[in-house]
């Protein structure tokens, strides 16, 4: 594997599972692929999961790492060609992606979407400039348009948890005080479509997501005949993708909290969220704090999400 940035680097989607059941099993079996070998992680947003399971992943592999807040005591970035900088920002992205190459074998990058413009988000413009310009091999720590080392730990979770071949997976959305972007949605229906599991997204009308990441997956307005049987609620807030509306907050309804009655119509569902969560916002203390949430474990699986692609990157090296 050279970059990871979506579901098809990882090829094969049985066998990536089957190798994170294998890496979870006898992670430290692997040092030697990372010997000499640095991990630099650049974030441009604030992380807890993916800062922690990444550079864990890496030091799993024998990897030295490096962690830099870009936005926090280096210098701040232009973006954009052809501008005169004359303004606050003393560094273009043109010359720091290149140096911070120079420094490492494999880069993480963290840059969400902005909000700012939707075709400057939905071109994934930060991340490709890392892949254009490092000269090294890229890892998506969330991007404006994915997530998939979350979406891979979701994946390994489910695979761990689930009691039937082909499982109900619904990815509900819930309110939000802030606008969130649509990477965590749209990677988990990116994998959940390759997989041949019952998968339905249910949302407000007016939160439809990229039809590139829905697919053929089922859309169901109503909740609760969503929720009927399923095996697993996955739960996620996402800002509004579809035009005029692109990055802003539709709803704040708290009828699609997930609660205690809504996981009453489930299959005895598991409860799934990326984290972090707000609670009683978008699931109630019961239902997180209950015996069939699996957030922790799902949590846990992002260090062997993460071990896999730097593992199969080194590989490659
Ligand atoms: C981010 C998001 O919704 O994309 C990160 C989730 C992993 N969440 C927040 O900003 C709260
Ligand atoms: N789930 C996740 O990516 O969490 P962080 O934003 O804390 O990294």
């Amino acid at each position: 594997m050279r970059h990871f940035t979506n579901v098809k680097d990882l090829g094969d989607l049985k066998q990536a599972v089957a190798e994170a059941l294998e890496v979870k099993a006898n992670r430290y079996n692997y040092q030697h692929l990372g010997q000499n070998k640095t991990m630099l992680l650049i974030f441009f947003n604030s992380s807890l999961r993916t800062r922690l399971s990444t550079q864990k992943a890496a030091m799993n592999l024998g990897m030295n790492t490096m962690v830099l807040d870009i936005t926090q005591g280096a210098w701040k970035l232009e973006t954009e060609r052809g501008v005169v900088m004359d303004g606050d920002k003393p560094e273009h992205l043109f010359e720091a992606v290149p140096v911070m190459g120079c420094y490492c074998d494999v880069i993480g990058v963290r840059a969400f979407a902005r909000f700012e413009n939707k075709e400057e988000d939905y071109n994934e413009m930060i991340l490709n400039q890392f892949i254009q310009l490092s000269g090294k091999p890229v890892v998506s720590m969330e991007a404006c348009t994915g997530h998939p080392l979350q979406s891979f730990a979701d994946l390994i979770t489910i695979e761990e948890y689930k009691s039937k071949e082909r499982p109900k997976v619904v990815l509900t959305w819930a309110p939000h005080p802030r606008a969130l972007p649509q990477a965590v949605p749209n990677s988990f229906a990116d994998f959940m479509n390759e997989t041949d599991y019952d998968f339905v997204i249910t949302h407000p009308e007016g939160y439809e997501l990229d039809p590139r990441f829905v697919r053929g997956a089922k859309v169901e307005y109503d909740q609760k005949k969503a929720f009927e049987g399923a095996d697993f609620i996955y739960a996620k807030n996402w800002a509004a993708f579809t035009d005029p509306n692109y990055g802003q907050i539709l709803s704040k309804d708290r009828n699609w909290t997930v609660g205690v009655e809504q996981m009453a119509l489930t299959n005895d569902a598991h409860f799934m969220h990326c984290l972090p969560v707000r609670r009683n916002m978008i699931v109630t203390d019961d239902v997180i704090e209950g015996p069939r949430s699996i957030v922790i474990p799902e949590a846990a699986n992002r260090e062997i999400s993460a071990q896999v692609v730097i593992k199969r990157i080194l590989e490659g090296i």
